[in-house]
Protein backbone atom coordinates (compact mmCIF):
# COMPACT_ATOMS: atom_id res chain seq x y z
CA UNK A 1 0.00 0.00 0.00
CA UNK A 2 2.36 3.21 -1.36
CA UNK A 3 0.59 6.44 -1.26
CA UNK A 4 0.78 8.25 -4.76
CA UNK A 5 4.43 9.79 -5.78
CA UNK A 6 5.57 8.94 -1.72
CA UNK A 7 9.30 8.77 -2.37
CA UNK A 8 11.86 7.46 0.51
CA UNK A 9 13.22 9.76 3.41
CA UNK A 10 15.59 8.20 5.86
CA UNK A 11 17.25 4.41 4.46
CA UNK A 12 18.62 2.33 6.55
CA UNK A 13 20.71 -0.44 5.07
CA UNK A 14 22.47 -3.18 7.13
CA UNK A 15 24.29 -5.91 6.59
CA UNK A 16 25.13 -8.81 8.28
CA UNK A 17 27.35 -12.12 7.64
CA UNK A 18 29.27 -14.90 10.08
CA UNK A 19 33.11 -14.77 10.68
CA UNK A 20 35.03 -16.74 9.11
CA UNK A 21 36.34 -20.32 10.75
CA UNK A 22 38.43 -20.23 13.46
CA UNK A 23 41.91 -19.89 12.27
CA UNK A 24 40.79 -18.51 8.50
CA UNK A 25 41.29 -15.02 7.56
CA UNK A 26 38.57 -12.56 8.74
CA UNK A 27 35.55 -11.56 6.37
CA UNK A 28 36.00 -8.24 5.95
CA UNK A 29 32.74 -7.09 3.92
CA UNK A 30 31.70 -2.92 3.68
CA UNK A 31 29.04 -0.77 3.06
CA UNK A 32 29.34 1.57 0.52
CA UNK A 33 27.67 4.44 -1.06
CA UNK A 34 28.43 6.46 -4.33
CA UNK A 35 25.98 9.81 -4.92
CA UNK A 36 26.08 10.70 -8.83
CA UNK A 37 24.51 14.38 -9.87
CA UNK A 38 21.52 14.85 -11.57
CA UNK A 39 23.50 16.04 -14.92
CA UNK A 40 25.72 12.83 -15.18
CA UNK A 41 23.81 9.85 -13.28
CA UNK A 42 26.16 7.04 -14.43
CA UNK A 43 29.14 8.94 -14.92
CA UNK A 44 31.67 9.24 -11.94
CA UNK A 45 30.49 9.84 -8.23
CA UNK A 46 30.42 13.27 -6.74
CA UNK A 47 31.46 11.52 -3.72
CA UNK A 48 31.86 8.29 -2.19
CA UNK A 49 30.96 7.06 1.22
CA UNK A 50 32.66 3.97 3.12
CA UNK A 51 34.43 3.40 6.46
CA UNK A 52 37.11 5.84 6.38
CA UNK A 53 35.44 8.72 3.88
CA UNK A 54 31.87 10.29 4.51
CA UNK A 55 29.57 12.71 2.46
CA UNK A 56 30.54 16.15 2.72
CA UNK A 57 26.71 17.30 4.00
CA UNK A 58 26.44 14.62 6.42
CA UNK A 59 23.07 12.93 4.77
CA UNK A 60 24.96 10.00 4.27
CA UNK A 61 26.28 7.71 7.44
CA UNK A 62 28.20 4.84 7.98
CA UNK A 63 27.19 4.47 11.69
CA UNK A 64 28.36 0.98 12.44
CA UNK A 65 31.48 -0.64 11.05
CA UNK A 66 33.42 -4.35 11.01
CA UNK A 67 36.08 -6.05 9.87
CA UNK A 68 35.17 -9.50 11.00
CA UNK A 69 31.56 -10.27 11.36
CA UNK A 70 31.80 -11.23 14.46
CA UNK A 71 28.68 -10.10 17.14
CA UNK A 72 25.10 -10.27 17.54
CA UNK A 73 22.93 -8.34 14.74
CA UNK A 74 23.88 -6.37 12.37
CA UNK A 75 27.81 -5.87 11.35
CA UNK A 76 27.28 -2.90 9.47
CA UNK A 77 24.92 0.01 9.07
CA UNK A 78 24.22 3.12 6.73
CA UNK A 79 21.55 5.62 6.94
CA UNK A 80 20.64 7.95 3.94
CA UNK A 81 19.04 10.85 4.89
CA UNK A 82 17.01 11.02 0.81
CA UNK A 83 14.72 14.42 1.74
CA UNK A 84 18.54 16.71 2.76
CA UNK A 85 20.36 15.56 -0.24
CA UNK A 86 21.18 18.68 -2.35
CA UNK A 87 18.98 18.73 -5.82
CA UNK A 88 22.16 18.79 -7.44
CA UNK A 89 22.27 15.13 -6.93
CA UNK A 90 19.94 12.37 -9.22
CA UNK A 91 20.87 8.99 -8.34
CA UNK A 92 22.76 7.36 -5.50
CA UNK A 93 24.08 3.51 -5.28
CA UNK A 94 24.60 1.70 -2.04
CA UNK A 95 27.23 -1.02 -2.59
CA UNK A 96 28.50 -4.39 -0.60
CA UNK A 97 32.39 -4.91 -1.23
CA UNK A 98 34.31 -7.74 0.05
CA UNK A 99 37.76 -6.92 1.05
CA UNK A 100 40.28 -8.76 -1.03
CA UNK A 101 43.19 -8.63 1.40
CA UNK A 102 43.70 -12.15 2.00
CA UNK A 103 43.18 -13.54 -1.72
CA UNK A 104 40.22 -13.98 -3.68
CA UNK A 105 37.15 -13.91 -1.84
CA UNK A 106 33.37 -14.41 -2.88
CA UNK A 107 29.85 -14.02 -1.37
CA UNK A 108 30.35 -18.00 -1.62
CA UNK A 109 32.82 -18.19 0.98
CA UNK A 110 30.62 -16.11 3.50
CA UNK A 111 28.35 -17.53 5.48
CA UNK A 112 24.75 -16.07 6.80
CA UNK A 113 25.35 -13.14 3.97
CA UNK A 114 22.14 -10.98 4.28
CA UNK A 115 21.59 -7.14 3.52
CA UNK A 116 18.23 -5.19 4.22
CA UNK A 117 17.22 -1.65 2.96
CA UNK A 118 14.49 -0.59 5.43
CA UNK A 119 12.39 2.77 6.39
CA UNK A 120 11.40 3.03 9.50
CA UNK A 121 9.53 -0.33 10.30
CA UNK A 122 9.31 -0.87 6.36
CA UNK A 123 10.97 -3.25 4.98
CA UNK A 124 12.07 -2.28 1.04
CA UNK A 125 13.88 -5.11 0.17
CA UNK A 126 16.19 -7.79 1.42
CA UNK A 127 18.85 -10.12 -0.23
CA UNK A 128 21.22 -13.19 1.25
CA UNK A 129 23.68 -12.88 -1.91
CA UNK A 130 22.93 -16.44 -2.95
CA UNK A 131 22.72 -15.49 -6.44
CA UNK A 132 25.83 -13.89 -6.83
CA UNK A 133 27.94 -17.10 -4.99
CA UNK A 134 31.40 -15.54 -7.84
CA UNK A 135 31.03 -11.94 -7.13
CA UNK A 136 33.44 -10.37 -4.97
CA UNK A 137 31.24 -6.97 -4.91
CA UNK A 138 27.49 -6.12 -5.38
CA UNK A 139 25.12 -3.41 -6.06
CA UNK A 140 22.00 -4.05 -3.76
CA UNK A 141 20.25 -0.87 -3.88
CA UNK A 142 19.39 2.14 -6.33
CA UNK A 143 17.61 4.94 -5.69
CA UNK A 144 16.64 7.63 -8.07
CA UNK A 145 15.08 11.03 -8.14
CA UNK A 146 11.98 10.89 -10.39
CA UNK A 147 10.85 14.39 -11.84
CA UNK A 148 8.88 15.46 -9.17
CA UNK A 149 11.72 15.69 -6.78
CA UNK A 150 11.15 12.76 -4.80
CA UNK A 151 13.70 9.90 -4.12
CA UNK A 152 12.73 6.22 -5.74
CA UNK A 153 13.95 2.87 -4.68
CA UNK A 154 14.70 0.37 -7.10
CA UNK A 155 15.62 -2.93 -6.05
CA UNK A 156 19.19 -4.13 -8.15
CA UNK A 157 21.12 -6.95 -7.32
CA UNK A 158 24.35 -6.86 -9.60
CA UNK A 159 27.28 -8.74 -9.31
CA UNK A 160 30.97 -7.65 -10.14
CA UNK A 161 33.89 -9.92 -9.70
CA UNK A 162 36.82 -6.81 -9.05
CA UNK A 163 38.71 -5.20 -6.39
CA UNK A 164 37.01 -2.66 -4.33
CA UNK A 165 38.74 0.42 -5.51
CA UNK A 166 37.27 -0.63 -9.34
CA UNK A 167 34.05 -1.58 -8.18
CA UNK A 168 33.51 1.74 -7.39
CA UNK A 169 34.65 3.38 -10.49
CA UNK A 170 32.51 1.10 -12.27
CA UNK A 171 29.18 0.80 -9.84
CA UNK A 172 27.71 3.56 -11.54
CA UNK A 173 27.77 2.51 -15.59
CA UNK A 174 25.27 0.32 -15.85
CA1 LIG B 1 33.91 -3.82 7.08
Amino acid sequence: MSSLNKGVGKVEVSLRWDPSPLGEAPHDLDIVAATYTAEAPHGEPAYVVHFDSRSPDGTINLTRDSKTGQGFGSDEVMTLEFERLAPTYGRVLVGVVIQQRDGHQVFGDVANTLVKVTEGHTALGQDDFAGLPTATAAVVAEFVRGDTGEWQFREVMRGYDTEPQVFISLMGSD
